[in-house]
């Protein structure tokens, strides 16, 4: 399972009760582009050892954006990136995650959407959506890239929202990532205005760039990289998005052709879009899966998706495990001491008593969801592998 860190109010232990074997985290504190220090790597590794856990998967090590950008400061980024893989790698730590989305990470409009059994999911409501970029964000040319008549309808939804009301959206969308708080609409306007006139091709190319220069680097330290799908997988905010689709896997594993550079699959968010088959997505990529981030989400009428309960919504979530428990065997039969893939349930529903607590400091990262989500999962492995062995 995730975990925030110290300050995560899901500590350690609960962790450890809900069945999880290994943690994924991060060092939060570490500013974006700076060098992980192996003495900072320690220092977490033996708290999460201490809990009788262990550190298998550093969820993110993130990339600044000069390097998603190539430009400013992007060669001493890419060195201290280097750096800090070299020093994971000598700590033990053996994946490592990373997404390239220009600007923000995953975005949603709602953390508290209500499901019929009173639980909350996170929601994205592509009008809502629409409401911030052109009348809070107030994107320059934003109104182009909508129907006619949904800039009518999101003009009258914003004249009808209380000050509250818009301030809650505008927070919900730009201000979840942990380690990135506490940004403000001037700053995406400034950064957006750094990617004016840069398209996928030019992103792609520079993500080609970042793996051509540090992909050696993570296999001399042992450490597979893993990117992140954009979420929702399309362009968002006038920016180019690059894996999002099976072309896009197809293109990262031809772009670097190394066992090192991986993909963090992450159903959830690939089955943002309907024209994505997840099932054959994960078979384009199979051997090349370093960590799998397992979810769903329910489609709405134009475009809307909520997070589903992790065995529901449009992933089939049976045949996903049952090709992850065969990649297993793959790897395990080729002798490979590292054939477990790591996986986890990628975000839970806020429910029972977490409803009563505070809202989370990382909307999908409460306790009781994540851990109904763990048993689930675990539960169908568990039966797929026992399965498989009677056969
Ligand atoms: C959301 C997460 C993402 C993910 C990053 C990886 O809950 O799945 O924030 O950690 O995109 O870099």
């Amino acid at each position: 399972m995730r975990w925030y860190g110290p300050d995560d109010r899901v500590p350690l232990s609960f962790i450890r009760q809900a069945g999880a074997e290994g943690v994924v985290t991060s060092l939060h504190h570490i500013p974006y582009g700076e060098v992980w220090s192996r003495g900072e790597i320690e220092k977490r590794s033996a708290e999460v050892d201490a809990a009788g856990l262990f550190w298998n998967v550093v969820e993110s090590l993130p990339v600044h954006e000069d390097v998603k950008l190539r430009s400013g400061d992007f060669l001493r980024h890419i060195e201290n990136y280097r750096e800090s893989l070299r020093n994971l790698g000598a700590c033990g730590i053996r994946t490592v995650v990373y997404n390239f989305m220009p600007v923000l990470d995953w975005i949603r409009t709602d953390l508290r959407y209500r499901l019929p059994d009173g639980s909350e999911a996170l929601y994205f409501n592509r009008l809502e959506f629409a409401v911030f970029e052109l009348f809070i964000l107030k994107r320059d040319g934003a109104a182009a890239d909508y129907p006619p008549a949904v800039v009518e309808e999101a003009e009258k939804y914003f004249a009808g929202l209380p000050a509250a009301g818009s301030e809650a959206l505008c927070r919900n969308i730009i201000d979840n990532f942990p380690g990135f708080k506490g940004v403000t609409l001037d700053a995406v306007r400034g950064m957006l205005a750094r990617y004016a006139g840069v398209g996928a091709d030019e992103l792609r190319e520079n993500l080609r760039l970042f793996l051509k220069a540090v992909v050696p680097v993570a296999e001399e330290a042992g450490v597979k990289l893993a990117i992140h799908p954009d979420d929702p997988p399309r362009p968002i905010l006038g920016l180019p998005r690059i894996f999002s689709t099976k072309t896009d896997i197809e293109w990262l594993l031809k772009a670097v052709d190394s066992p090192a550079n991986c993909v963090n699959f992450c159903s959830g968010s690939f089955s943002g879009r309907l024209d994505n088959d997840v099932t054959a997505m994960f078979k384009s990529c199979a051997p090349r899966v370093a960590f799998l981030h397992l979810r769903s989400t329910e489609h709405l009428a134009g475009g809307d998706f909520f997070e589903a309960n992790h065995l529901e919504g449009v992933v089939d979530m049976y045949s996903l495990v049952k090709l992850a428990v065969a990649e297993q065997k793959r790897r395990q039969a080729a002798g490979r001491e590292d054939w477990r893939i790591p996986f986890r349930p990628d975000h839970g529903h806020t429910m029972m008593d977490d409803l009563a607590k505070p809202p989370c400091a990382n909307p999908g990262y409460t306790a009781i969801g994540r851990m109904k989500g763990l048993a689930e999962i675990r539960g169908l492995e568990y039966a797929i592998m026992r399965g498989e062995d009677e056969r």
